[in-house]
């Protein structure tokens, strides 16, 4: 059981950094977590019976929605988008006609900013009180007082290999220490491009990992640093085959054998993969130099026409048995501490899925930029991607 609180220790610490403050024990991540998962007695509610969600795909598990439905009576669309940049730029324009959006955090603060998104009423979601301080903490730094976001799970960028391939196209060359070198070291990727190197496709996930690469703030808001992580990626840009929004199918069914992905995807791409009875070993790496921690959160945007029913959905989602649902299936960790006792083990104990603390200690933390900073980050992306 302690070993389940180990990032949640590691959380605390990370917070705390954050805030610049000294650490402090944490005592209160240890308290037993409360368990609520009684539905909410509530208002009546008048709304018409509809909720539109926009989540990120593979992300939720099978059954979910229509086991709220069912329950509530309330009918969910449930749509999906590939990148914040695509959230975000539905929202910026106004009248996405969803009420439920799951932003990362880098994109939530200047989201909260613009007032694209609107406060909770608290009132309403009974089961906050399963949620882990800790992580509470750290959302702080995108959404002062809690006020706006919830997290749905976490996770981080990092690389992703079929160990199989890798090593037959590498032959003799032994594997790097750091394996950020896979992706972004022109020795590596030139005997890798021939069973496939992918990049996810978004300026905000490949910029901050490059600059991390070469040893610069992954969160800079500074376009010279984005130019020296774009003369990086010239070096390897003709040996990346693919831009992936399909990350998971492209690793399960052999497009690629090396990618910059998300820790979860990779895993179910790992669980794919065997559930093909494919030979083929898939592995999420903890790259030596760190990976890059993310928070995807949910939120309500300004404008939704149903916001009692998004409440109601945000509560039942808090649920513990919900929660540990998603880590289960997703194979990422859940930011709901009463949830954490009904992760299966093999979830719990997978350390590229919840990592220990000392390799939580080497990961960088989410942090965001400024408007100006995401254009020029833009451009460089799109230069590199172009081959310009
Ligand atoms: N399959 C769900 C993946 C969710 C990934 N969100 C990642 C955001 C990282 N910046």
């Amino acid at each position: 059981m302690m070993k389940k609180y180990l990032w949640s220790f590691a959380l605390s610490a990370l917070v705390l950094v954050g805030c610049g403050k000294k650490e402090e024990p944490p005592v209160a991540v240890l308290a037993p977590a409360p368990v609520a998962s009684a539905p909410a007695a509530v208002a009546v509610n008048t709304e018409e019976k509809l909720l539109n969600i926009y989540n990120w795909p593979d992300y939720i598990p099978e059954g979910m929605i229509a086991a709220f439905e069912k329950e509530s009576g309330i009918k969910v669309n449930y749509d999906t988008f590939e990148t914040n940049e695509a959230l975000h730029a539905k929202l910026v324009a106004g009248n996405s006609g969803y009420d439920i959006v799951v932003p990362g955090t880098v994109f939530a603060k200047p989201q909260i900013e613009g007032g694209l998104l609107q406060p909770l009423d608290k009132s309403k979601i009974q089961n906050l009180a399963n949620l882990d301080p800790a992580i509470m903490g750290t959302l702080t730094k995108a959404d002062p007082d809690n006020k706006h976001l919830v997290p749905w799970a976490w996770g981080f960028t990092t690389v992703g290999i079929n160990r199989t391939k890798v090593s037959k196209a590498l032959g003799a060359m032994p594997m790097p220490d750091n394996a950020w070198d896979l992706v972004f070291d022109p020795k590596y990727t030139a005997k890798l491009k021939a069973c496939g190197i992918a990049y996810l496709d978004s300026p905000t996930e490949i910029i901050p990992v490059a600059l991390h690469y070469i040893g610069k703030d992954a969160y800079s808001n500074d376009p010279v640093d984005y130019k020296a992580a774009a003369a990086m990626l010239a070096k390897v840009r003709k040996d990346v085959r693919l831009f992936s929004s399909t990350m998971i199918d492209d690793i399960a069914g052999g497009k690629a054998c090396v990618a910059i992905g998300w820790s979860g995807d990779i895993n179910i791409a790992a669980a794919r993969a065997k559930e093909n009875r494919s030979k083929d070993v898939i592995e999420s790496l903890l790259p030596s130099t760190g990976a890059l921690i993310f928070f995807d959160t949910m939120a309500i945007t300004k404008d939704a026409k149903h916001p009692n029913n998004a409440h109601a959905f945000i509560d039942f989602y808090l649920r513990p048995e919900n929660a540990a649902l998603m880590a289960n299936e997703m194979n990422y960790p859940t930011g709901n501490k009463a949830a954490v006792a009904m992760v299966k083990p093999e979830i719990a104990g997978n350390k590229t899925i919840f990592v220990d603390a000392d390799y939580f200690a080497k990961m960088i933390a989410p942090s965001s930029f400024t408007n100006q900073a995401r254009e020029a980050m833009a451009n460089a992306y799109n230069s590199f991607k172009k081959g310009k």
